[in-house]
């Protein structure tokens, strides 16, 4: 009897939190993708993109010595090393090679790394 009970109760909340959702979802399928849940554009905003030539790779300190040109609302042209976030991101490159690189702004590292065509 009791456990009878405690199934019914389960399943109203069940199907009352399935009302829910199912009412939520048209509502929230209007709006932006990542506006729902705020914290999504605040990360985005901090990374940002750049180009330039490989000067020198450094496995072993995880580095990487860029040319880069001028990265809108960070920095201006320069040749500098950078962090990266993991070593597999220097994989296969190498002085000059020619890419395209994200950098988290906070962090000052790189977190991707495409090798453009030369
Ligand atoms: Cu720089």
């Amino acid at each position: 009897m009791k456990t009878r009970q405690t199934s019914r109760q389960a399943l109203a909340v069940l199907v009352g939190a399935f009302a829910i959702i199912s009412g939520i979802t048209p509502i929230s399928s209007m709006q932006p993708v990542g506006s729902v849940f705020a914290p999504a554009p605040a990360i985005a905003q901090t990374l940002v993109e750049g180009k330039g030539k490989v000067i020198a790779v450094t496995q072993e300190k995880q580095e990487l010595v860029l040319e880069h040109g001028e990265i809108k609302g960070f920095m201006d042209a320069m040749t500098m090393g950078y962090k990266v976030s993991s070593t597999s991101l220097l994989k296969g490159l190498k002085p000059g090679d020619q890419v395209q690189f994200t950098i988290d702004k906070n962090k000052s590292v790189i977190t991707k790394i495409t090798k453009l065509k030369n």
